[in-house]
């Protein structure tokens, strides 16, 4: 069977679509890009990181305590979506996802409040993603 040149056209739409389709597919089957850890010895200093060829400044504000609020800044120019998120290894903290917004000096930024271990653990594992890219940051809270 031929097809004319009328079922081409209507056919070619739906051609188009199921290949964007299959390359989205495709995207997301990729496996993610693995997080680079990073030591930062200071997060109250600060630290600088270099990624996908942009330097990257990030730290932390206030004290790293448990249920008490600190602040999270990343410096990326340019950056489009920075999101933090807080886990322990091994261990299901639960859901402490954050995202970070631009202040108006175009710091990014974030309210951080971490829950308390019920095993009485202090190594967090700061996971910062930046525009799809990751670094993973371990740190310690301070005791209460
Ligand atoms: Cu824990």
């Amino acid at each position: 069977m031929a097809l004319n040149r009328r079922q081409l056209f209507l056919a070619a739409p739906w051609l188009a679509i199921g290949l964007i389709v299959a390359l989205l597919a495709f995207w997301q089957m990729r496996a993610p890009e693995p997080a680079r850890a990073v030591q930062c010895p200071d997060l109250h200093q600060g630290c600088s990181v270099r990624l996908d060829g942009r330097d990257i400044a990030l730290g932390v504000d206030g004290e790293l305590r448990v249920l008490k609020p600190f602040q999270v800044w990343v410096k990326a120019p340019g950056a489009r979506a920075v999101q933090a998120q807080f886990t322990m290894a091994g261990m299901d903290m639960g859901f402490n996802l954050y995202t970070l917004r631009p202040d108006s000096a175009g710091v990014f930024r974030a309210r951080i409040v971490l829950p308390v271990c019920v095993s009485g653990r202090r190594d967090w594992l700061m996971s910062l993603e930046i525009d799809g890219r990751r670094i993973e940051l371990p740190f310690v809270t301070e005791l209460s």
